[in-house]
C-alpha cells in the first residue's frame, strides 16, 4: 500500500521514515505528489481534530491513504502551553520558540518545568474518509538551555524525556522513536495500518 505522510516538517518525515520502515508500506511525501505547497490550516482546539482535518485534505489531493499528525508540548507551569498551538509560538524558528519558552520558565520553580509531548495521528482513507486514531505520550521536564547536541528537532533541544539526564535532541532517532509520543501513536496505529494494506 502506499501511504502520503502528510507533513511539511523534515524532522517530522525522517521519524516516520524510521518508525514504519519495517512495514510493507510505500512511504510517498508530499514532493512525490508534487504536493509540497499545500498547506493545510490548523483550525481547532484539539490535536485529534487537527490531525484528522490534515490527513482528510491530504487523502483528498492525493486520492491515497495519507497519514498526519497534530503534535505538542505542553508545560506544567504554564497550564499546558504551548500545547496544541506549539507550532505558532514564539516565532518562526524553532529557536525562536526554544527562547521564548525558557524565558517563560526563568523564575519558576523546578518541580514546575514538568512537561510531556503529546501526539495523535490520524491516517484518513482517500474513498470514505474514514480517519483511524494513533495516540501517544512521553513525559519529561523543560531543561535550563538549549543543549548543543544537533539531532531532533522543534523543542527536542530543551526537552528531557523522564529517566534520562539529557535532551531529546542527544539521543538517537532510534531511541527516540523508541520512548517518543509519535513512536507511541505509531505503535497503537501499526494493527490498523497492517489491516488496511491487506484489503
Ligand atoms: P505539519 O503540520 O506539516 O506536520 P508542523 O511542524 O506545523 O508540521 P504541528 O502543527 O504538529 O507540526 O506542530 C507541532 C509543533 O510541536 C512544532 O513546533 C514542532 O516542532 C513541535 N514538535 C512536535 N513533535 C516534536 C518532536 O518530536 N520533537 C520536538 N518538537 C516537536
Amino acid at each position: 500500500m502506499d501511504l502520503l505522510i502528510g507533513t511539511s516538517n523534515p524532522g517530522k518525515m525522517r521519524e516516520y521514515a524510521e518508525i514504519l520502515g519495517e512495514l510493507s508500506l510505500r512511504l510517498i511525501s508530499l514532493r512525490d505528489v508534487g504536493l509540497q505547497s499545500l498547506e493545510i490550516d490548523e483550525p481547532y482546539a484539539t490535536y485529534a481534530e487537527n490531525a484528522a482535518h490534515k490527513a482528510r485534505a491530504y487523502a483528498q489531493a492525493s486520492g491515497l491513504h495519507a497519514l498526519a499528525d497534530d503534535s505538542g508540548l505542553e508545560v506544567d507551569a504554564l497550564d499546558g502551553r504551548p500545547g496544541v498551538y506549539s507550532a505558532r509560538y514564539g516565532g518562526p524558528t524553532d529557536r525562536d520558540r526554544n527562547i521564548k519558552l525558557l524565558g517563560e520558565l526563568a523564575a519558576m520553580p523546578d518541580a514546575a518545568r514538568t512537561a510531556r509531548f503529546l501526539c495523535v495521528v490520524a491516517v484518513a482513507d482517500p474513498q470514505m474518509g474514514a480517519v483511524e486514531y494513533g495516540h501517544g505520550t512521553v513525559e519529561g521536564a523543560v531543561g535550563y538551555g538549549i543543549c548543543e547536541a544537533t539531532g531532533g528537532f522543534g523543542y527536542d533541544a530543551v526537552f528531557i524525556p523522564e529517566g534520562f539526564d539529557v535532551c531529546f535532541s542527544a539521543l538517537s532517532p532510534g531511541v527516540k522513536n523508541s520512548l517518543s509520543h509519535r513512536g507511541n501513536a505509531m505503535r497503537s496505529l501499526i494493527p490498523v495500518l497492517r489491516r488496511m494494506a491487506h484489503t
